[in-house]
């Protein structure tokens, strides 16, 4: 395993306050799991191409699409699942940073996923960081409704 990711300071930046269980815990979990967060996605993204660059780490054993939890589209982020940890550790330290879609992708630990751990978690339905998001893909303006609109407008 590789002592890069010895330091549980240095293994991720993220912290998900939706975590059920001790600091302690948390950082068990992200050294130890088969599970990856990608975020800085295009809203365009699909599926089948994650699991074409993904699989460049190695066998993946489920891709689940990050949604807003309002339109059900996908919103920029996902969780990629491998049976092994050095295929896990593989993704961060050599897919991060990918361009997909235009896009610099960014693949961080994760603590495991969950079910509704799929749902954006921002006042909009999107992603909570996206409220301050500023560099959208083209169309994605236009498809906005409503108060995430009004937001990105007064910046
Ligand atoms: N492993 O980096 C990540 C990560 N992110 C960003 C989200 N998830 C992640 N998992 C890993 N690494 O399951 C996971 C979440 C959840 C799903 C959707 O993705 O665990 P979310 O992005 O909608 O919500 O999650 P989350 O995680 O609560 O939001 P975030 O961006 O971390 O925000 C936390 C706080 O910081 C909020 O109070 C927000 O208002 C503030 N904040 C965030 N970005 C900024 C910013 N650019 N400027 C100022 N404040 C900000």
């Amino acid at each position: 395993m590789a002592l890069l990711f010895k330091d549980p300071n240095k293994i991720s930046a993220y912290r998900d306050r939706r975590f059920p269980g001790t600091q302690e815990e948390y950082e068990h979990a992200l050294q130890t799991s088969t599970t990856v967060y990608i975020g800085n996605m295009s809203f365009y993204t699909t599926e089948e191409q994650l699991y074409e660059l993904f699989s460049r780490a190695g066998e993946i054993k489920k891709i689940v699409m990050g949604l807003d939890k309002n339109t059900k589209t996908p919103c920029g982020f996902c969780f990629v699942m491998y049976y092994s940890r050095e295929d896990t550790e593989d993704a961060v330290k050599y897919i991060s940073g990918t361009i997909l879609d235009d896009r610099p992708i960014r693949v961080d630990f994760d603590w495991g996923f969950q079910d509704g751990r799929q749902w954006g978690r921002g006042r909009s339905g999107g992603q909570v960081r996206d409220e301050y998001r500023t560099d959208y893909d083209p169309d994605i303006l236009l498809s906005m409704k409503g108060g995430y609109g009004k937001l990105v407008q007064k910046e």
